[in-house]
């Protein structure tokens, strides 16, 4: 318990902001830098020559997709396919063509933080592929779930796909798929994507790209407190910085403070005190081997069916029943 009398927050942002800028050492969450712009600058992150993992993933579900609709249909039952974190669908798509083609039946289901990235999402499915049935929702992974409670009677099909997952420390992604596991029948499945250790090289330059849309994207979530909370930071005053570390496996980005300054952040009446060299961490990118997959797994109470690789080894989609 902190005794600390917040304000009235009208808002989880609200909320979450002044709760990271005065903790100590200062943190935002990654899943604030989804907005429209964030949604744009993340299409434009996935389009880097430096950002392997779409390529990848899109790879193992291009050569894929046949033997991935069998495992999804083989019952033959009708099933709902609900995807975690969708954004703009682009690798979605293959399957869902795919599945379209070979007249299978199910109904699509994406579920993502951004309102903006569901909306295009079902304009251009209904163009695109208009014989599919896509029904949205708007949440966080963990509000969600509730709403996939209330799904059953269905078989489930759960996609969460881009290494998502990354941005759950182990403790957090346990619990998640713990939760995950619970909403499961025998029959239903789950197919994940997961990001592998690497040449710690080629991991960092996927996080730290020199045409700075990386950069751009870690600092939306200033971007927003400007626009939404009445801030008044100077993005030009905060360094884009990412590590990682090859033992853990975990990439780390953080916002600088390049000198001493104080910003104001009207809305939620809180002045905040950077020291020169300050910093606030805003996202983990967790990167995975079989090992430590396996150990998530068992602790969730999930076993692997089988698994899917790119023709390197850099990624890996797994796909888990209960
Ligand atoms: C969408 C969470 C998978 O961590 O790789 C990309 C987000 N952050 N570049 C990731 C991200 C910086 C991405 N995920």
């Amino acid at each position: 318990m902190q005794n600390t009398a917040y304000p009235t927050f009208t808002s989880e942002f609200e909320k979450d902001v002044y709760q990271g800028l005065t903790d100590f050492p200062k943190h935002l969450s990654s899943k604030y830098f989804y907005d429209k712009k964030g949604d744009k600058l993340f299409q434009d992150i996935m389009a880097m020559s430096e950002y392997y993992l779409t390529d990848c993933e899109f790879s193992i579900l291009e050569n894929h997709k046949d033997e991935i609709s069998r495992l999804f249909s083989e019952d033959g039952t009708p099933f709902n396919l609900i995807e975690l974190g969708a954004g703009d669908g682009k690798k979605t798509k293959i399957l869902l063509k795919h599945l379209s083609d070979n007249a299978i039946d199910f109904k699509y289901l994406p579920i993502d933080i951004s309102q903006n990235a569901l909306s295009q999402l079902d304009a251009s499915i209904k163009k695109e592929l208009p014989k599919i049935d896509i029904k949205t929702m708007q949440g966080t992974y963990f509000e969600t779930l509730e709403r996939i409670h209330e799904l059953n009677g269905t078989k489930k099909v759960i996609l969460f796909l881009g290494s998502n997952i990354g941005n759950l420390l182990h403790p957090q992604a346990i619990d998640f798929l713990q939760s995950v596991q619970q909403l499961m029948h025998q029959d239903d499945l789950l197919f994940m994507g997961f990001d592998q250790k690497k040449n710690p090289q080629t991991i960092l330059d996927a996080y730290n790209d020199t045409s700075g849309i990386t950069e751009a994207f870690n600092k939306n979530v200033l971007a927003r407190i400007n626009t939404e909370l009445e801030g008044d930071f100077n993005l030009n005053d905060f360094l884009h910085w990412e590590v990682y570390d090859p033992e853990t496996g975990t990439a780390k980005s953080y916002l600088v403070s390049k000198k001493e300054q104080l910003v104001n952040i009207k809305k939620i009446a809180l002045k905040v005190h950077f020291k020169a060299w300050e910093t606030i961490h805003t996202e983990i990118s967790q990167k995975y081997d079989d090992d430590v997959v396996a150990w998530l797994a068992k602790k969730s109470g999930l076993k692997i069916k089988t698994e899917f690789s790119d023709t390197q080894q850099q990624y890996k989609n797994y796909v888990f029943k209960k």
